[in-house]
């Protein structure tokens, strides 16, 4: 791909589309200032209260328009069963054909911007670049703080360095005329009729796990749906834990901690809160970069008490949608400890009788930099050694507070074999179990079975990697009331991670896994007691039988691309807890 493809791609695009006006962004600040302007003028954006909010501004999308859209998303390959049963498919010429016939005079009377990005640090060899044209201001100002958006990413790709074409358009925001495809044969990405998040912002989930993931089966890397944290003892040994939870399942609050109390001397790095490239490193570790530049993260239940360094990075420069707002102009969600939402997420006055002042999937965009726990770890090339991998989710039983694997394949099988409650990040039902593999289930651009595969095939190509273990801060008790503090208290739980990478703390060993003695977890300075704590990590026998029997189906359905050592382990399991 060169310089040339990139100009005759962007005129196709403009002779189909037909926009007033285009626009090459170089990703200044007056740029940026320019486009909220625009934003301003037209009521796309509105002003929140520059005092105790400088430079923030409100998007109200549109109300069909508020989550990522699972079953109207694609994965495009020539081969049918490449796509794998986790996706939906769709043959590419006929994908091609309806898109065009979408994208035909869409941008009439609009103009159409050419976004150039990098996904990761500009230098860094694991470095993606990626152009996305889009007919959306307000995905503009989104990707100028969620990726390295401008100048240097154009630069790159005019001396000829590959790139990901993203052709996005918000087209009428008609529900019924909305698609997200993916061409990962042509490192493409097609997307119509939604303005919202992981639909519109191409370098995110389209291009940084979907098309990325492809890639790094054939390349022999790792693009996952993960958090990335740095853990720093009083000691100042940092060690840093990766994690892959469902949408709105905890990974901005784990990456963002603040310590509780007891924990003095520990400090917190942020690197990423949402995706995690890991590449094999020179000294048999895997390491890991964050692709992003910055949060889209979840509005609702972030207040002081729960993500304090959140609400720190907050104050300024940051786009929310879909918020409330109080009487003066302040952003407001449920879960927020001050103020009373005046005016709901609709724009409407608020009336409790209504539902609720925020939306559920309501978000905030911020620059990483922002954020207290900020590292410049994030911005170095190499990346950062990854000790632990945690796979996570929302089960309000079973899944007990932390288990450990018992070696590499088997924590490719817990991470396989998750589980998690739905939730709003997505439109459908919220609340229901569903197997959420690797938390890719919405994300992994290729059959599962052959991304299991390619996990395995992790054991044999790095000497060093890092242990698995399977956490859930969501067990619920007989009144549904969470029994796990969560939050600052679940670097409880990542202090015995690491303990257990440096060969320290002891285990009991069940059949499913590693889990920690009645007294592994630091509990000082909880009401919680170790009786209780018992309780969340005890292994149901009978529970987890059941939960096999499913798992076994579930994995079934991946055969034939289904690894056999993979079927293997999880009938070995089954017989051991029957017996
Ligand atoms: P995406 O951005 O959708 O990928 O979500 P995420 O995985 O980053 O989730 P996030 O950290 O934004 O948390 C989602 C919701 O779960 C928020 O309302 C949080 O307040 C809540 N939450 C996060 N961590 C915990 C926890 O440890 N315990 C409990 N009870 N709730 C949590
Ligand atoms: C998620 O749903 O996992 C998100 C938000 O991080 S979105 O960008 O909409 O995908
Ligand atoms: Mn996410």
């Amino acid at each position: 791909m060169s310089h040339q493809s990139l100009h005759a791609w962007v005129e196709d695009v403009a002779a189909l589309t037909r926009p007033n006006k285009i626009h090459w962004c170089d990703g200044s600040e007056q740029e940026y200032q320019q486009m909220v302007q625009e934003l301003l003028n037209d009521g796309a954006l509105i002003e929140l209260n520059q005092d105790s909010h400088p430079n923030c501004y409100l998007h109200r999308s549109d109300p069909q328009d508020v989550a990522r859209v699972e079953h109207l998303t694609f994965v495009c390959t020539n081969n049918k069963a490449d796509a794998g049963p986790n996706n939906n498919w769709m043959d590419p010429k006929e994908a091609h054909a309806l898109m065009d016939d979408l994208y035909a005079g869409c941008m009439e009377g609009r103009t159409l911007y050419v976004v150039p990005y990098c996904m990761g640090p500009v230098e860094s060899p694991y470095s993606r670049l990626g152009v996305e044209i889009t007919d959306s201001p307000y995905v503009v100002a989104n990707m100028r703080v969620m990726t390295r958006m401008g100048q240097a990413a154009r630069d790159k790709i005019e001396a000829g360095a590959p790139f990901v074409k993203g052709l996005h358009s918000i087209g009428e925001l008609d529900p019924e005329r909305r698609y997200i495809m993916h061409f990962p044969e042509e490192l493409t990405i097609n997307s119509f009729g939604s303005g919202y998040g992981g639909n519109a912002l191409l370098g995110k989930k389209c291009h940084a796990l979907r098309i990325a993931s492809w890639q790094a089966r054939q390349e022999g890397w790792l693009a996952e749906h993960m958090l990335i944290v740095g853990v720093e003892s009083p000691e100042g040994e940092v060690h840093y834990i990766a994690a892959a939870f469902p949408s709105a399942c905890g990974k901005t609050n784990l990456a963002m901690l603040v310590p509780p109390e007891e924990y003095k001397g520990w400090k917190i790095w942020t690197v990423g809160d949402d995706i995690c490239w890991m590449h094999p490193g020179p000294d048999g570790r895997l390491w890991a970069v964050n692709p992003e530049a910055g949060y889209f993260g979840v509005a609702p239940g972030t207040s002081e008490k729960t993500n304090p360094n959140a609400m720190a990075m907050l104050q300024r420069d940051a786009i929310f949608t879909n918020v409330a707002v109080t009487s003066d102009q302040q952003p407001w969600w449920e879960g927020m400890q001050d103020g009373t939402p005046a005016t709901d997420w609709r724009g409407r006055d608020f009336d409790a009788e209504n539902g609720k002042a925020s939306h559920p999937n309501a978000r905030f965009t911020v620059s990483a930099k922002q954020c207290p726990s900020y590292t410049e770890k994030a911005d170095e090339a190499q990346g950062v050694p990854i000790s632990a991998i945690l796979f996570g989710g929302r089960r309000a039983g079973l899944v007990p507070l932390v288990m450990e694997a018992k070696d590499w394949a088997h924590g490719v099988l817990l991470g396989a074999t998750m589980a998690s409650e739905t939730t709003a990040a997505a439109t459908g039902q919220v609340g229901v179990v569903r197997r959420d593999p690797m938390a890719m289930k919405p994300f992994c651009g290729y059959h599962y079975g052959d991304y299991w595969a390619h996990w395995l095939s992790f054991a044999d190509k790095v000497p060093n990697l890092p242990k698995v273990f399977q956490v859930n801060w969501f067990r619920k008790d007989g009144d549904g009331n969470f029994m796990w503090p969560g939050f600052g208290d679940n670097l409880r739980v990542l202090e015995w991670v690491i303990q257990r990478c440096k060969g320290e703390a002891e285990v009991v060993s069940t059949p499913v896994g590693l889990v920690p003695k009645a007294d592994g977890v630091n509990l000082t300075g909880l009401e919680m007691n170790q009786e209780q704590l018992k309780s969340l990590i005890t292994i149901d026998q009978s529970g987890w039988q059941h939960e096999f029997s499913e798992i076994k189906t579930y994995l079934d359905g991946f055969s034939p691309r289904l690894p056999a050592s993979m079927a293997n382990l999880a009938e070995n399991i089954e017989q051991q807890l029957s017996s």
